[in-house]
């Protein structure tokens, strides 16, 4: 009843609207661009002249083919199958479409070039103008630099971003060459949705109980893959999906086999669910990625890992996939485990080329969480080999910039079992129930702020809950699923409110 009281927001509302008015215009992939992101200026949305671009000539002007349609393409002399579009005059627009998890102030940089006298664009959001920025000659077409446009404000959903060419300061002549575009979230002016004070209340149970799920949100909806059934540790291939603005379940497709402990990360609307263990329990490593698709509710394969492994952690960084830590198989009497798995790896979606090795662990572990935040990857938690009785509290941070990981402030308490209800919101990691000592489940969130290096404590959860899958969308937290007991499935639904 209290949602709805609560006054609904731009974000539902406009990205509804958005679709209905341009439903001719899709993102490049298929999928929004999800912010923070560098997009390519050459992958615009489709839809064609007058819907996702505006162009001069139908020709293409440049020295190279990337698409069809009439805007102008250059080659990249340095980096093969990078493209710049080229050729931009006055009255020429590009448009991409971006998705923002949660309201929050971005950063724009624009990596141009200019040999001509330049002139200045705009950029629109959802048809907003943000402001001219001016382009100034660069030294020549070949020599690129970036200019910045700071401070937009985009509200948690989706939107349509414009470059808009509107001046060439001498008439007829070519403004710029476009390499890419980049959103940075600007931590320090983002308002924050997140209060350390929260309501939680438990809803109706789920049609389904389960522990040790695998699952994320997206666009509102929790969903939720596989996971143990049972005392008796037996796997399952049941998904569901949650829609917490209506209350409602919506069984999926069925994951294409039995599967726990995968690694999850989200691109834009597929999520990705990495290696895992399969089957009943103990069951082996494996190497399987699948893509579960939000929008034909499909699951496809992905690129295999090189190795088997479950229990490890992934995230998504811009278009790039990291995984890493884990194990080889479950332990069992019969197959104790005996090394924790320090390898972390790193898929490219966007340019292709499987999957690469990237430096290793320094604290190799399995049953943690990963997270993304800031162009980092964290890896939170976790246990060593089957030793559930010390919980790990260590925090790692990666920078892909100098591919290093360091260590930052730890945890309260050691936690493992977190790997779905560890999320980012606004700028914080939050890490929901989980389980610490000889798995004893717990209640508490906690939230980690990389700008004071220090870990801060938000309202509990009603209930001890160790394996949940936990998502965040409009202020608002959902949890569903996991066990209060050791090998106990639960159905259970909390939704958590700013108090
Ligand atoms: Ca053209
Ligand atoms: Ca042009
Ligand atoms: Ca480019």
């Amino acid at each position: 009843m209290l949602r709805r009281l609560r006054p609904v927001n731009g974000p539902i509302v406009e990205s509804l609207e958005s679709r209905q008015l341009l439903a001719a215009q899709t993102p490049f992939y298929g999928m929004p661009f999800k912010v923070p992101i560098s997009i390519q200026a050459e992958q615009y949305d489709s839809g064609g002249a007058g819907v996702s671009f505006n162009d001069s000539e139908r020709t293409n002007l440049g020295d190279a083919s990337y698409r069809a349609g009439g805007v102008d393409f250059n080659a990249d002399p340095n980096t093969p199958g990078n493209y710049y579009v080229s050729h931009t005059k006055s009255g020429e627009w590009l448009e991409y479409t971006v998705q923002a998890d949660t309201t929050g102030v971005y950063d724009m940089k624009i990596r141009l070039s200019c040999g001509g006298a330049g002139g200045r664009f705009h950029i629109l959001i959802d048809g907003v103008d943000q402001g001219t920025t001016a382009v100034k000659n660069t030294g020549g077409w070949d020599s690129f630099s970036t200019v910045a446009r700071n401070d937009m404000l985009l509200t948690g959903g989706q939107h349509v971003v414009r470059l808009e060419f509107s001046k060439a300061n001498v008439t007829g002549s070519d403004i710029a060459d476009l390499d890419w575009i980049r959103f940075t979230r600007d931590t320090e002016s983002s308002p924050s949705s997140l209060n350390a004070a929260y309501d939680w209340s438990q809803k109706s149970d789920g049609p389904f109980a389960r522990y040790e799920g695998d699952g994320a949100i997206v666009n509102g909806k929790l969903y939720i893959f596989g996971g143990y059934i049972n005392t008796q540790i037996q796997a399952t291939t049941r998904s569901d999906m949650y829609d917490p603005s209506t209350g409602k379940w919506t069984r999926i497709a069925d994951m294409p086999e039995p599967l726990t402990h995968t690694g999850v990360a989200v691109h834009g609307t597929t999520i990705w669910l990495v290696g895992g263990f399969l089957g009943d329990h103990p069951g082996p490593g494996t190497t399987h990625v699948w893509r579960y698709n939000t929008l034909s509710n499909t699951c496809s394969r992905g690129p295999a890992l090189p190795e088997a492994r479950g229990a490890g952690a992934a995230a998504m960084d811009g278009d790039v996939l990291h995984f890493f830590g884990g194990l080889t198989h479950a332990s069992s009497s019969a197959n104790p485990v005996k090394s924790d798995m320090a390898d972390h790896w790193t898929l490219d979606l966007a340019n292709g080329g499987g999957w690469k090795t990237a430096a290793p662990m320094i604290n190799p572990r399995n049953h943690l969480a990963g997270a993304s935040l800031n162009g980092k990857i964290y890896a939170i938690g976790g246990q060593h080999l089957w030793d559930e009785n010390n919980p790990v509290s260590e925090v790692d941070v990666y920078s892909p910039k100098t591919s290093r990981w360091t260590k930052v402030a730890s945890m309260p308490e050691g936690r493992s079992h977190i790997s779905s209800s560890t999320l980012v919101v606004d700028g914080r990691i939050i890490v929901i129930g989980g389980a610490t000592n000889g798995f004893d489940s717990l209640a508490s969130v906690i939230d980690y702020d990389p700008a004071t290096d220090k870990w801060g404590k938000l309202s509990s959860l009603p209930t001890p809950l160790a394996t949940t899958v936990a998502g965040y969308f409009n202020d608002e937290f959902v949890v569903a699923t996991g066990s209060q007991f050791d090998l106990v499935a639960t159905a259970d639904v909390f939704i958590g409110w700013p108090a």
